[in-house]
């Protein structure tokens, strides 16, 4: 057990912040042949040789008819919003990334938040249910930290209602469930390779879909609605993405089997040795789901574990652990959205419960094993020393927000 900085004096037990992830990237020597042959060709973006490649080994390894890299996630979940042709209201989570939302709102679409399962913190498909009408004309589930959201039902309640389901898979890449890998559920799903997930272009998404029509309209809405040299057929966008950026997934790609063994193996670590503290509560993987292990995230129960969340992330901050509340606050508390009525009267006690006690703790490649104990033995501790913290926890309430 470690004795928190608060309390010692010690100064922080690491020297370095440890954030909640760190990217995984290639290196100089691995990067300049690749530099070096797009430079020859002067050809940096618009569908160049290592864009399509990217898109054909992605392709492959996802096992889906059709993938399209976009700029970001974000502007790929839009584009497939667009190209759905959608009406009224989608039903999403609020338990989410403000990109998921922001989406169908940026479509002049509906929002309409249902609440989450406590343990897995995806949709919940009896919410779902109570929650469709003829207004509704899609489903966006997010599969939350990498976790799988319900999809068998989920896919019997939109079949009923003759509408799509769609997945915000921004977490799940490599994620596989029942045997099949993700981004062959729903209608179409979106993954996101920004610098914070497990597979990064730096900036960067992908859409999957088996449905040809679909990828037509998407490929269109991708590159400004151009058709051909003298054809605009649809309002559409710029958002291709950069040979630089296809590089650097190409490169990247090669590592994730070795990132996810690793990520894995510390994944189970924090758990073990974290489940031997009261009140550390953990998410609930899907059976059938293989995660990639991207997030680890606890929830603190402060009855049992002697403090809240806020207090314990002020506290890990002061030894230069950074966690993240990631998702706090609901998108239905975002002051963006405090005119709109996203929820129609129901209530999301369950999200709203696992918002206030949710915390994500640094996991990725490069983190080693030995920061994963202590970061372990400095949270017994932190438990272990509740009362004593409690006398001074006032004066860690101005602690700045990394
Ligand atoms: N749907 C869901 C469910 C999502 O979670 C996201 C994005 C999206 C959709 C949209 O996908 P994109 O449009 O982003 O492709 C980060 C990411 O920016 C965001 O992509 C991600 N989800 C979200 C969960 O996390 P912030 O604002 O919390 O990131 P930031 O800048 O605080 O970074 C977190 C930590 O990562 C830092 O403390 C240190 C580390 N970091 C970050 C960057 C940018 C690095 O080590 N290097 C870096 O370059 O949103």
């Amino acid at each position: 057990m470690i004795t928190p900085n608060v309390l010692s004096k010690k100064g922080p037990l690491f020297k370095d912040k440890l954030y909640i992830t760190r990217p995984t990237l290639p290196s100089l020597e691995e990067l300049t042949p690749f530099m070096q042959e797009m430079l020859e060709k002067r050809w940096v973006t618009n569908f160049g040789d290592f864009h399509n490649q990217l898109e054909a080994r992605l392709k492959e390894i996802l096992g889906v008819k059709y993938v399209l890299l976009c700029c970001n996630g974000t502007v790929a979940l839009f584009l497939l919003i667009k190209a759905l042709k959608l009406k009224g209201k989608v039903i999403t989570t609020p338990f989410t990334f403000p990109a998921t939302v922001h989406a169908i709102t940026m479509a002049n679409l509906e929002p309409l938040l249902c609440d989450i399962d406590p343990d897995s913190y995806t949709l919940d498909p009896a919410r779902v249910k109570e929650a469709m009408s003829s207004e509704v004309s899609s489903i966006l589930a997010v599969n939350v930290f990498s976790n799988m959201c319900d999809v068998e039902a989920l896919k019997n309640i939109a079949d009923t209602a003759m509408v799509p389901v769609i997945y915000d898979s921004a977490h799940a890449f490599l994620n596989s469930y029942q045997g099949k890998r993700v981004g062959g559920f729903g209608k179409a799903e979106m993954f996101s390779f920004h610098a914070t997930k497990l597979f990064t272009t730096l900036e960067g998404g992908l859409i999957t879909t088996n449905d040809k029509e679909l990828y037509n309209d998407l490929k269109n809405l991708r590159n400004f609605g151009i058709k051909d040299e003298e054809r605009v057929t649809g309002v559409g966008l710029n958002a291709k993405m950069s040979e630089m950026n296809a590089i650097f997934g190409l490169l990247n790609l090669k590592k994730m089997p070795e990132v996810i063994k690793k990520l894995s193996f510390l994944h189970a670590e924090y758990r073990q040795r974290l489940s031997e503290i009261p009140g550390v509560k953990f998410q609930k993987i899907r059976e059938g789901c293989i995660p990639n292990h991207q997030y680890f995230t606890i929830e603190i129960i402060s009855k049992e574990f002697g403090m809240d969340r806020d207090k314990l992330h002020n506290i890990l901050k002061k030894d230069n652990v950074i966690t993240r509340k990631y998702f706090y606050p609901l998108v239905n508390h975002y002051e963006c959205y405090k005119d709109i009525e996203l929820t129609q009267n129901r209530q999301l006690p369950h999200a709203e419960k696992v918002s206030e006690r949710i915390l994500c703790l640094p996991l990725y490649y490069s983190l080693r094993h030995e920061d994963v104990i202590n970061i372990c033995e400095l949270i017994k501790g932190i438990h272990y020393h509740t009362k004593d913290i409690s006398n001074i926890v006032e004066s860690l309430k101005s602690c700045v927000t990394v």
